[in-house]
């Protein structure tokens, strides 16, 4: 999208003497999403979070990570590539200073993309996004199913006073219809929280919690048969890369002691491939506090890669 707020390109600025920026999975760039299977967009936004920021930079991170990408799934047999048009369509052109504003910035570019049939899969930002992106959806395909990868339950009210911020999203979501609330799982809850009312929303609404505990004692196996309770509907999957534990993923806003491994975190999104998936995100990842070999930034680039893997087995 053109902003006036941005700086233009001179003509002749797109000469190929000038390096082509990064990419997710050094895909195709494109302007359009007609006629694509899968779209990927960067939503550069982090004015919901509540604690670290940063996560503004998380899609040219995970862009920047992406490129070692091989197109060959050799865990769930399938070239996703070959299989999907799928294509990196750019940045959603958020406003670093208002959520209301970038909630109409993430509507108003993924709506054509959503119309035009392709799966959405959108990278963050902060968990804030995510709320945009189901409204889009729901208009298409009605109330939603969501597998949900969080170490937080993100429907807490509000916030100063406030409607909008990263821990309220899937409140705000059941609030607006958007969300089946008996065809929602959560996985990885954990951590100190205000109280045992923090759950008196699922209990209201169906949604079933699977805190990290059952994950750790029950198996990850178990956690997969418990989602195939979801097929036979569209379903969302947002991944808040602070369900893995800080050694394995550190850049985050919130981040929680005691989570998934990177190993757990692929097989759980594997685990999807029975599921009609209509749309994906991968959030929360904030670069400034990555380690070491930017490992978030690795991680988060193949759970993408796992996501479009498990897109295309449904095709
Ligand atoms: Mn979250």
């Amino acid at each position: 999208m053109s902003n006036p707020d941005h700086p233009q390109p001179r003509d002749g600025f797109s000469s190929p003497r000038f390096a082509q920026p990064a990419t997710f999975m050094r895909l195709p760039y494109v302007t359009s999403p007609a006629g694509l299977d899968v779209a990927l967009y960067g939503i550069p936004f982090d004015g919901g979070c509540s604690y670290r920021s940063g996560a503004r930079f998380g899609p040219r991170h995970v862009r920047d990570q992406s490129s070692l990408i091989r197109p060959w799934n050799s865990a769930l047999k399938v070239h996703p590539f070959d299989r999907l048009r799928v294509a990196d369509c750019g940045d959603v052109d958020a406003v670093p200073v208002s959520i209301e504003a970038t909630f109409a910035a993430i509507e108003q570019t993924l709506q054509p993309a959503v119309e035009a049939g392709a799966i959405p899969v959108c990278v963050g930002g902060d968990h804030t996004v995510t709320l945009a992106v189901l409204r889009v959806l729901a208009r298409r395909h009605g109330r939603l199913g969501l597998v949900h990868f969080d170490a937080h339950p993100d429907t807490w009210d509000r916030y100063f006073g406030l409607p909008y911020y990263h821990g309220s999203t899937f409140r705000r979501a059941m609030e607006e219809g958007l969300l089946d609330g008996t065809r929602s799982i959560q996985v990885g809850i954990r951590g100190p929280l205000y109280g045992p009312e923090d759950f008196d929303f699922h209990a209201t609404h169906g949604f079933e919690v699977i805190r990290i505990e059952d994950v750790k004692e029950r198996g990850v196996a178990w956690v997969v048969d418990r989602l195939g309770r979801l097929s036979g509907g569209p379903v969302y999957c947002s991944f808040d890369i602070d369900a893995v534990d800080p050694a394995y993923a550190p850049a985050t806003g919130t981040p929680e002691a005691g989570g998934l491994t990177s190993y757990e975190a692929l097989v759980l999104v594997r685990g999807l491939r029975s599921l009609q998936l209509i749309g994906a995100d991968l959030v929360e990842v904030s670069p400034p506090y990555d380690g070491p070999g930017a490992i978030t930034g690795v991680l988060a680039a193949n759970l993408i890669f796992e996501l479009l893997s498990v897109a295309a087995l449904n095709r």
